[in-house]
């Protein structure tokens, strides 16, 4: 450990190597609280240059190594999960490129956060096209390594659709990558396409080129209730084909109304007892589109309920319904997290099998998600038999034409289920090309590693 140590410290300097367990505990433990364990060291290097000497120096040691940027991910893959394991933070990886207008892209440092990314691009004139809940934490490097979703996939997909170029570093200390940003390019591997979602088993990426969107100054926000989950796609069908400045379509099932309310001690703005499905609606325009949410929500008959607001105070107490679902969860226990999804025709189905699950298995299931993608986060609490649970509800949906992690990464919680959804032939290639970047096993051990 000293001799690690030593080498450590004299790349990134005594101040960013930390080995005092009340300061590295934070480190080793993840958001939900579900995955605890232990730092030998945290490091924080400032620069591509120290991160290949961090990687490199516990490479030779024999010591693997966990990335980690704002260390909100779900599936515990941010963290220690065995002894001895490195902690290597992105924290310090926060410098920002002036926006480029005419590219309409910019270039981070992979620890500037999510919010960081926004307001920078806003400072520029235009805007980010990834926003999600724990934005002030989450970090563009880790966004992308997890492929990152939220409200906006609707309109602009998900992470991997945002990066232009990046830079990594391998196990062994290479760099790789390119933050040119060309949007057109022809000679082989892509790099950004195989780190998104790679959850830091193929490389450390430490700085990104994403892609701008514009920033539309007027969003108009509509919370609807409705009969059933059926009810909800046929208003997001209506939708779909309605408008064209469709920013959001959220989903909120009653349970996780119910949680959230008592959370923030309010009323739902919305609904009653006929209501079975929840749906947040935005558009988002140069010009306010109020009217034309109005207009487009105005007939339909699945709708018996709904408020609609503009920017300001009113829009945020309407938004943080659906915002703060996954705090007020955690403030009631430690959910077993199951993010799946499936296509939209099937999420009626898709529930009723969860319900199956809950009943045979135990446990309070507390759903809600992204409704344009037919992806609910199946969040459970007091989970009666967690292994039978996530066999059960992860198995109806790969039956059902969906996925074990829609969002959030397989992290260590899905490596037992990634047979559902890939084939041998495929998991063998995945563990050959990850053999190949990382032939010590360096990068994140356990991780989307098929058990
Ligand atoms: P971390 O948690 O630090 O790491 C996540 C994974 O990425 C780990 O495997 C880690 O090793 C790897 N990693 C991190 N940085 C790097 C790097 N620079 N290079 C290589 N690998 C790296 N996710 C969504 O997709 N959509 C949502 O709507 C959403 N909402 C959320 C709401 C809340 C309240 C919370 C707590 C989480 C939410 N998440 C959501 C999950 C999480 O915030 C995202 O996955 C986020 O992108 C993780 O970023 P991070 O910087 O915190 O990464
Ligand atoms: C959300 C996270 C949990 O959608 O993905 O709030
Ligand atoms: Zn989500």
């Amino acid at each position: 450990v000293t001799a690690l140590a030593d080498l450590l410290v004299a790349i990134v300097g005594p101040d960013h190597v930390l080995d005092d367990a009340d300061v590295t505990a934070s480190y080793a433990r993840d958001w939900t609280g579900r995955f605890v364990g232990e730092a030998l060291l945290v490091v924080r290097p400032g620069s591509t240059a120290e991160v290949a000497g961090v990687l490199r120096a516990c490479t030779d040691a024999g010591v693997p190594v966990v990335p980690q940027g704002g260390n909100t991910g779900l599936v515990g893959g941010s963290v220690p999960r065995r002894q001895p394991m490195v902690v290597l933070s992105t924290s310090r990886l926060t410098a920002r490129g002036d926006v480029d207008a005419g590219a309409a892209q910019v270039t981070l440092g992979a620890g500037v956060t999510m919010a960081d990314w926004r307001r920078h691009a806003q400072a520029g004139g235009f805007d980010a096209p990834v926003d999600f809940a724990s934005r002030d934490s989450a970090t563009v490097g880790g966004a992308v390594a997890t492929n990152a979703g939220g409200s906006r996939v609707v309109r602009f997909g998900t992470m991997r659709a945002q990066v232009a170029g990046l830079t990594a570093v391998l196990a062994d200390g290479s760099s790789i990558g390119s933050l040119a940003g060309l949007p057109k390019e022809t000679v082989g591997v892509h790099w950004p396409s195989l780190l998104a979602g790679s959850e830091g088993t193929l490389g450390v990426i430490t700085a990104v080129r994403l892609k701008l969107v514009p920033w539309y100054r007027h969003t108009a926000t509509a919370m609807v209730a409705t009969g059933s989950l059926a009810d909800a796609v046929a208003v997001l069908a209506a939708l779909r084909s309605n408008v064209a400045n469709l920013d959001a379509v959220e989903l909120i099932l009653p349970e996780a109304m119910a949680v959230v309310a008592a959370h923030l001690g309010a009323t739902p703005p919305v609904g009653d007892e006929r209501t079975g499905a929840y749906v947040v609606v935005e558009l988002a325009d140069h010009e306010d589109p109020t009217d034309a949410l109005m207009a487009a929500l105005a007939d339909l008959p699945q709708i018996h309920d709904a408020a609609v607001t503009t920017e300001g105070p009113a829009r945020e107490r309407l938004v943080a319904f659906r915002d703060r679902i996954t705090e007020s969860i955690s403030a009631q226990g430690v959910p077993l997290k199951l993010d799946v999804a499936v296509p939209v025709g099937a999420l009626d189905e898709l529930m009723a099998a969860v319900r199956a699950a809950l009943a045979a298995h135990g446990g309070r299931v507390v759903p809600f998600g992204h409704l344009a993608e037919g992806n609910v986060h199946v969040n459970i609490l007091d989970p009666g038999d967690p292994d039978l649970l996530a066999r059960d509800i992860l198995g109806a949906a790969s039956a059902l034409g969906g996925t074990i992690s829609a969002e959030h990464g397989g992290g260590l919680a899905k490596s037992k289920y990634l047979h559902l959804v890939r084939t041998p032939a495929e998991l063998a290639a995945a563990a050959a090309l990850r053999h190949a970047l990382d032939p010590t096993g360096t990068l994140n051990p356990g991780v989307l590693t098929a058990t």
